[in-house]
């Protein structure tokens, strides 16, 4: 058998100097060295031997082996290094040149627009107010006068966490929260994050930025409503856009109402935005109702409020001309680099 391995092991030798690339080696290791290779087939037929053949034999076996493995390795080194060296060659950067000059970040559309309302508010009297994205059920609907089986509380709408909390769904639980902690009379916005399980489309995304308003004083009505309602909007866009007031329905509010503003994106005559409608619906509004006063410790005799929900992201939009919502929250810097 002695033979056959000084054969083997020679052969092997010249097969590891012939390989050209780190493939062929590897086939000449696992056809040898590997667990199913030719050195370890010898190692099977040693059990046949006379126990003096074996002892030979086996010595003849450990040293091919330790031979072969020491020829694999320096071939397999040379071949890193080779590798090593052309990335060296194709790969560098010169760290002497100079800078090409810092590129400064800038403030994202929506914070731009963020920051006008805030200040627009802040010049009227309202105070800005923060609240939490993780609600609870009470604040986020209970509080609101929305009842148990109201569709808003639908799973589909709803990202419910564990304990009875959830993600807010709009900004109003911070109407309640304001309410108790600044008591009447009371003027507050609060921008903020909210989110639906929704479809996304070019209008729709789970995840949009809304601002909330809400004024409580002695006799507050709807022309107080629409006063603001114009003051925001001229100072946003700063002309005449065209906006529609239509009856609008919800829980909190009585009399509600929906403002819509005509698609600026199509002009009005139809696009993905508006869904073909020519409207896009961007300011929901209306006078509070008694038992969210309530909810929030204000008597409904003594006091009455107004409160709108600002689309912030839709009105981002329209004032830039948007046609797709998804490229708000895209990260893209193509799109970013814009504003
Ligand atoms: C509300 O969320 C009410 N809380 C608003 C409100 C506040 C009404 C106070 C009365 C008084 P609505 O679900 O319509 O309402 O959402 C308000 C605005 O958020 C919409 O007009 C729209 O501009 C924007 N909006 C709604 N869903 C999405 C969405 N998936 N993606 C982007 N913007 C959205």
């Amino acid at each position: 058998m002695i033979p056959e391995i000084e054969a083997l092991a020679s052969k092997t030798i010249e097969r590891i100097a012939a390989a050209e690339n780190p493939e062929a080696l590897e086939t000449v290791r696992v056809e040898v060295l590997g667990r199913k290779g030719s050195l370890a087939d010898f190692g099977k037929l040693m059990g046949k031997l006379s126990a003096e053949d074996r002892v030979s034999a086996g010595k003849a076996l450990n040293s091919a082996k330790t031979s072969l493995e020491a020829a694999y390795e320096i071939k397999k080194t040379a071949f890193e290094s080779a590798a090593l060296n052309e990335r060296l060659q194709n790969e560098w950067l010169d760290l002497t040149i100079p800078p090409t000059g810092i590129l400064p970040g800038s403030l994202h559309p929506l914070t731009q627009i963020q920051n006008e309302i805030e200040s627009l508010f802040f010049s009227l009297g309202f105070a800005i107010l923060d609240g939490p994205e993780v609600e609870t059920e009470f604040y986020n609907f209970d509080a609101l006068n929305i009842p148990p089986d109201h569709p808003a509380r639908d799973m589909q709408d709803t990202f419910w966490l564990e304990g009875g909390h959830l993600l807010r769904t709009h900004t109003s639980p911070v109407q309640i929260r304001g309410m108790q902690r600044l008591g009447p009379p009371l003027r507050m916005i609060a921008p903020g994050r909210v989110f639906r399980n929704e479809e996304v489309d070019p209008s729709h995304e789970h995840t949009f930025y809304q601002l909330e308003g809400m004024m409580v004083d002695r006799d507050v009505s709807v022309a107080n409503l629409l006063y603001f309602m114009k003051t925001l909007l001229s100072g946003i866009f700063k002309r005449d856009v065209t906006v529609r007031l239509r009856p609008g329905f919800f829980p909190f509010v009585e009399p509600g109402f929906e403002l819509d503003i005509q698609c600026m994106v199509c002009g009005g005559s139809g696009c993905p935005v508006c869904k073909h409608s020519g409207w896009v619906e961007l300011l929901p509004c209306g006078l509070t109702h008694p038992n969210v006063l309530r909810a929030g410790g204000i008597d409904p005799d003594q006091y009455g409020g107004f409160a709108f929900g600002l689309g912030l992201t839709r009105l981002v939009m329209m004032r830039y001309l948007i046609d797709d919502i998804r490229w708000l929250q895209s990260g893209d810097l193509r799109f970013l680099k814009q504003f």
